[in-house]
């Protein structure tokens, strides 16, 4: 399974994989698209450049889920309305960074929903709230698709 994390740089997608994975948190400003484990990270850059989306269309082919993440201390949205029709593959929300002082959940949520998200997340990379929840979610939403979509890919395309 692959899961593949979206979002403006600083939103939070390295730290988040580092906490799903159980690797120490460290800053590590991602350069590059990175493949890690059963995840795909992605630089901001390649989201806030629009001279990058043909690199993120063409990797999205090879993610089971795609996560739009965006940090909650942040009153910027990146994410275009109905972005998520762009993807052939499911989407869903992540909000991050809900430890700290200055976030605001609710506005995240609001941005997510224009984007075309309708299952949404809530996690804090710091203190482990919501990951669990988030890894989960990430299990079921896959294995729904592939339940569904079997009949379109061959047979050894979710190996
Ligand atoms: N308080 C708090 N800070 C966080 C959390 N997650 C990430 N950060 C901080 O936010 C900053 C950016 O995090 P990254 O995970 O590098 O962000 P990114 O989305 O991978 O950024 P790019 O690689 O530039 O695209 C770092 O200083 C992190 O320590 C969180 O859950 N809570
Ligand atoms: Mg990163």
């Amino acid at each position: 399974m692959k899961i593949m994390l979206i979002g403006p740089s600083a939103a939070g997608k390295t730290t988040l994989i580092q906490r799903l994975i159980d690797e120490e948190i460290k800053y590590d400003k991602t350069q590059a698209v990175e493949y890690i484990g059963n995840f795909i990270d992605t630089p901001g850059e390649y989201m806030q450049q629009r001279g990058y989306w043909g690199s993120l269309t063409i990797t999205s082919h090879d993610a089971d889920i795609i996560g739009l993440v965006q940090d909650s201390s942040s009153e910027d949205c990146w994410f275009s309305g109905g972005l998520t029709s762009k993807f052939e593959k499911p989407v869903v929300g992540v909000i991050t960074k809900i430890d700290k002082d200055d976030s605001n959940p609710k506005q995240a949520r609001s941005y997510l929903e224009l984007a075309g998200c309708t299952t949404i997340f809530e996690v804090s990379s710091y203190t482990g709230e919501g990951v669990e929840a988030l890894s989960q979610g990430f299990h079921d939403m896959v294995n729904k698709y592939r339940e569904e979509n079997k009949s379109r890919y061959a047979d050894d395309y979710f190996d």
